[in-house]
């Protein structure tokens, strides 16, 4: 009913129509349309009321609504089920407890804020309110678990896309799980799976865009290296255009991973790499080495030129070292 009463009020956006005339209309009771209405207003729409006039709708939501997420969705898979929170923990967790509860292949979980949004090693994601995409979506992809690794180099490559596409804003991947702007991190992807021995329950991907911010919005410590989409493009993003444009990219290379292989992903991945060529300090989980970043392999894994020979990291943080003429 809700969703009815808001395309009837989106019908007549140019002249009020009476509380009685919807409840007419719909046949629903005058005290049930108020309740709607005022749900709605509460969901973000800017609804006016007017004593004797009615209602007149002002402005669509700027919130990730599901019936709106719904509305432009060109996916077909990803996005099918959507699970949608204004404020949660972390949308990984919430996707992983539906995941383990058996929810569909594609299904998506979105906030507008995040308390505790987390990056790889137990870090943080800091995750404002209505500024970025916090998103979470679960695949159960036909792969071997030892695959599951590259599924986050997909990722990147999709949401890549996408945002040069929306934004124009010309970002580049840095191995294994950011996408950077004029240097600065504006993507996070956080791949979490569950697994058997030889095959996979499902994989949810986390992804953290910072869309809206401005520099004054980000906290001391990542001030210095991370920065939006608008900052980098130099006017606000339209999130659920970026959201939906997402969706389709990722549906599309997960499309390809399963028809044709990695390979052919593996390949944009490295025409849009900013690691390769670059020199790099890995900090790996049990050593820490410097080298020029030649190659990534089959697998995924950075393959890195040092005096010893090719070394090849598999897990690990890479930072990019400034060229020697800078
Ligand atoms: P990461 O471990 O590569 O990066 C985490 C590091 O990035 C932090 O330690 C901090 O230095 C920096 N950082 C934190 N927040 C931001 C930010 N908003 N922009 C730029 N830099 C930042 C990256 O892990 C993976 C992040 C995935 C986030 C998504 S959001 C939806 C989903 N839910 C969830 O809890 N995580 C994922």
């Amino acid at each position: 009913m809700r969703t009815a009463i808001l395309e009837l009020l989106k019908k007549n956006s140019d002249q009020y129509i009476s509380g009685e005339n919807i409840s007419q209309l719909l046949k629903v009771s005058r005290t049930a349309v108020w309740k709607h209405i005022r749900a709605l207003k509460q969901a973000g729409y800017e609804i006016e009321a007017h004593p004797r006039l009615g209602y007149v709708f002002r402005q669509m939501t700027e919130r990730l609504l599901p019936g709106e997420i719904k509305a432009h969705l060109t996916s077909s898979v990803l996005g099918r089920e959507i699970h949608y929170f204004s404020e949660i923990d972390s949308t990984n967790n919430a996707a992983k407890k539906l995941a383990a509860d058996g929810c569909p292949e594609g299904t998506i979980v979105v906030a507008e804020e995040q308390l505790t949004g987390r990056g790889r090693l137990a870090r943080g994601w800091y995750s404002p309110f209505g500024k970025g995409i916090w998103l979470s979506v679960v695949l159960r992809p036909p792969f071997a678990p030892m695959e599951a690794a590259k599924c986050t180099l997909m990722a990147a490559v999709g949401i890549n896309r996408a945002i040069n596409a929306v934004t124009g804003a010309g970002c580049g991947i840095k191995w294994p799980n950011d996408i950077l702007c004029k240097g600065r991190k504006v993507v996070g992807i956080l791949t979490e799976m569950s697994a058997e021995m030889d095959a996979i329950n499902y994989v949810v991907i986390g992804i953290g865009v910072n869309v809206n911010m401005e520099e004054q919005d980000f906290p001391e410590e990542i001030a210095a290296t991370a920065t939006s989409l608008a900052m980098a493009a130099g006017c606000r993003i339209p999130r659920m255009k970026l959201l939906t444009a997402i969706l389709a990219e990722l549906e599309n290379v997960y499309s390809t991973v399963k028809t044709s292989g990695f390979a052919p992903i593996l390949a944009e991945w490295k025409s849009q790499s900013i690691t390769l060529g670059q020199q790099v300090a890995v900090n790996g989980i049990d050593r820490n080495f410097t080298g020029l970043a030649v190659d990534i392999d089959a697998d995924g894994a950075l393959l890195i030129k040092t005096p010893q020979g090719i070394e090849r990291v598999l897990a690990g943080d890479v930072s990019i070292r400034p060229s020697i003429e800078e």
